[in-house]
């Protein structure tokens, strides 16, 4: 591995701007080719980025190689492709979320990148936001004791249709879109999950899948959690994209609310702080809590690639938070509670 890794991105679109401009503040990467079957994206962000390598099929991309790793920011349809062709040729490859159409085809992908023995990794990037991050270590200091209670809650009526009309056309939304996210950020803060409930409805007319979900995930610590998410929640402040935390633990409480304020409460007194997001030069609100923690898990993956260690998000820790989702589907279809462990099997 060289000190300056050189990498490939593919699919140059909505998104995929975010991670352009992350590469360039991350230390010890370059994007050096980037490739896109619309060849209008291709010029528009291989001009914005000065990249002079641009491919319209990603098997000549890789064809051509000449980059240490991949970063696929496409949309999950090609995901399954994607890492397969990198793993072919050696490449490692970061995976955006959702990581894949279903269980079987992550479970899959998982498996030929351990073949290959190339490192995998799932752009799970909302632990990494700044509020979240202070979260856990909060927990981790001991101040609130063990949690034995929590809730995750994304409750918005932001237009996310706009900036991706993708998201109305799908048979399912909130909980592949952005469910997954919050189940993410609940399995990072309170662990492993052993069975889950969920209820979903849609409240939009205009859009396909489900905006509402709420999910009750029973963790394997014995801690009981609430992930609930809504894109039909008209607010006097609009949150979006916040995600608001409470724990209640053995010795006190977190409270995370609206505008990155954090309360602890502990046999100390309470203590509040601000846990706010930095807004990157390139970032823009309300979007900059999303976009600072690109950065972070990007340079998370530099820097673990470098080292030859498994990232946070690896594609076998992300089949965990996966298997939530497919279960919260199964859950809502069936009224059931559903046993994560069976589906990871
Ligand atoms: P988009 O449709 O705007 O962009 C996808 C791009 O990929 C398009 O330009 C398309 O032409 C290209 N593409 C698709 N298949 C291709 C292939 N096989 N070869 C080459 N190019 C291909 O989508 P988007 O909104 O940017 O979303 C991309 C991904 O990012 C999705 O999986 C989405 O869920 C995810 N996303 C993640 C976050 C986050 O915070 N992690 C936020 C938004 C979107
Ligand atoms: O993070 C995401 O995947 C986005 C959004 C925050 C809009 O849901 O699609």
């Amino acid at each position: 591995m060289t000190d300056q890794l050189r990498g490939a991105l593919i699919g140059c679109g909505f998104f995929a701007v975010n991670q352009m401009h992350a590469w360039r503040d991350v230390t010890g990467a370059d994007i050096v080719a980037i490739c896109d079957r619309d060849p209008a994206r291709l010029e528009i962000v291989g001009d914005q980025f000065g990249i002079e390598h641009r491919y319209s099929d990603a098997a000549a991309l890789f064809a051509d190689g000449g980059f240490d790793f991949v970063d696929i920011a496409t949309t999950v349809q090609s995901h399954r492709v994607l890492v397969e062709m990198a793993a072919a040729h050696g490449i490692p490859a970061i995976c955006q979320k959702p990581f894949a159409k279903t269980l079987a085809d992550a479970k899959a992908m998982v498996e030929i990148c351990k073949q290959a023995g190339t490192p995998l990794m799932v752009h799970e990037n909302f632990r990494w936001q700044t509020p979240i991050q202070a979260v856990r270590r909060v927990l981790d200091s001991g101040t609130i004791g063990e949690p034995f209670w929590g809730r995750f809650s994304f409750r918005s009526g932001y237009d996310v249709f706009s900036g991706q009309p993708y998201l109305a056309e799908g048979k399912r939304f909130i909980i592949e879109d952005l469910g997954i996210h919050t189940l993410d950020i609940a399995r990072y803060i309170l662990g492993d999950v052993g069975a889950l409930s969920a209820r979903t409805r849609r409240v939009n007319p205009a859009i396909r899948g489900e905006d509402v979900a709420t999910i009750l995930l029973d963790h394997e610590n014995g801690a009981t959690s609430i992930v609930d998410v809504s894109y039909a929640s008209k607010l006097s402040t609009e949150p979006f994209p916040e995600t608001l935390i409470e724990l209640d633990g053995t010795h006190g409480s977190l409270r995370l609310s609206q505008g990155y304020r954090m309360e602890v409460t502990s046999p100390g007194g309470t203590e509040i702080s601000d846990v706010s997001p930095s807004l990157l030069p390139w970032a823009s609100r309300p979007w900059h809590n999303i976009q600072e923690s690109v950065f972070a898990i990007q340079q998370h993956w530099t820097d673990r690639l470098k080292a030859g260690t498994e990232t946070s998000t690896s594609g076998a820790d992300n089949l965990k938070t996966f298997a939530l989702v497919e279960a919260a589907y199964a859950s809502a279809a069936s009224g059931q509670t559903l046993n994560i462990e069976a589906l990871l099997r």
